[in-house]
């Protein structure tokens, strides 16, 4: 943890980095990620029932680190889906995801909820009108229930090729817009951003108080700082709006499951995902630091 300007930053690490789908009798990770020095896992909800919130959040105050709610975006869970069984799947899905956070004390679920995360296709613009309308009237529901409970919900844009819904802040805006506001804000996240927006700081500056959660990794999804990004100027952007949220590393195992062609990551992009996160740390420090 450290003070970034006045604001104090925690560094997280996604359990998509090692495992996929994260588990009960996944404690090694949680073990490995204190030992390595973060403050936050960030555990991927992909399969209800695969790790016990209680159980988790019991076992990371043991180990002395914190367990953030991340939701996962698959087939079946499409809160703008025409099928009324895959909305409420999708509504079902992320109230759990909210009574997860209450329990393992996340401030947030962050995650592309406004969609199955991998599809993205031509639309007419009666038939993205009438998703959207779809779209808001779930995630109002959703919304009610996380103010309700206490938690922020993290709306994240993802690139062009794994949604046509959101990809950048300024649609995420027009979606809050159209919900209303109530708990909603952003999870931004690097790789996303350096596709869709054209400054990082502008879209940064443009979330403002709304960012909740920040992923960061190289613009290969490989060890943040092995990359052409100016971090710098990140780091710089982050301090200006006084960011509370943490800074989560994010990439995925070629086993990630529930969302395998989202993730689209077929061949190794570090020497090992203990490297990534070891490295991908220690840089990360050093550039929020300077
Ligand atoms: C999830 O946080 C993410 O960034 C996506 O690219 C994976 O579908
Ligand atoms: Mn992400």
């Amino acid at each position: 943890m450290i003070n970034l300007g006045g604001a104090i930053v925690q560094y997280g690490i996604s359990s998509y980095v090692w495992v996929s789908p994260f588990k009960d009798s996944d404690l090694a990770v949680l073990k490995k990620a204190k030992k390595f020095g973060f403050d936050i896992f960030e555990a991927a909800v992909e399969t209800i029932g695969s790790f016990n919130p209680e159980y988790i959040r019991n076992k990371a105050d043991e180990i002395g680190i914190k367990v953030y709610i991340c939701g996962c975006f698959g087939a079946t869970r499409d809160p703008g889906s025409e099928n009324e069984k895959i909305r409420k799947e999708a509504i079902d899905y992320i109230k759990t995801c909210i009574d997860y956070a209450t329990i393992t004390g996340s401030p947030y679920v962050s995650g592309p909820m406004y969609a199955t995360s991998g599809v993205a296709y031509l639309k007419s613009p009666e038939e993205k009108e009438a998703q959207m309308q779809r779209i808001v009237e779930s995630l109002k529901i959703v919304g009610d229930y996380a103010d309700s409970k206490g938690v922020k919900l993290a709306i994240e844009p993802l690139n062009r090729f794994e949604t046509d819904v959101v990809n950048t802040v300024d649609e995420g805006l027009y979606l809050i817009d159209k919900i209303g506001g109530g708990p909603f804000g952003f999870l931004l996240d690097m790789f996303h951003m350096n596709i869709e927006e054209k400054s990082f700081s502008t879209a940064i500056k443009k979330a403002g108080s709304r960012l909740f959660d920040f992923h960061v990794c190289a613009n290969n999804r490989g060890t943040p700082g092995e990359d052409h990004f100016d971090w710098k100027l990140i780091a710089k952007s982050l301090k200006k709006i006084d960011y509370k949220g943490p800074i989560v590393i994010e990439s995925f195992t070629s086993g990630v499951k529930e969302i395998a062609k989202s993730a689209s990551l077929w061949h190794p992009v570090a020497p090992s995902m203990d490297y990534l996160a070891q490295n991908g740390l220690s840089f990360l420090k050093k550039v929020m630091e300077s």
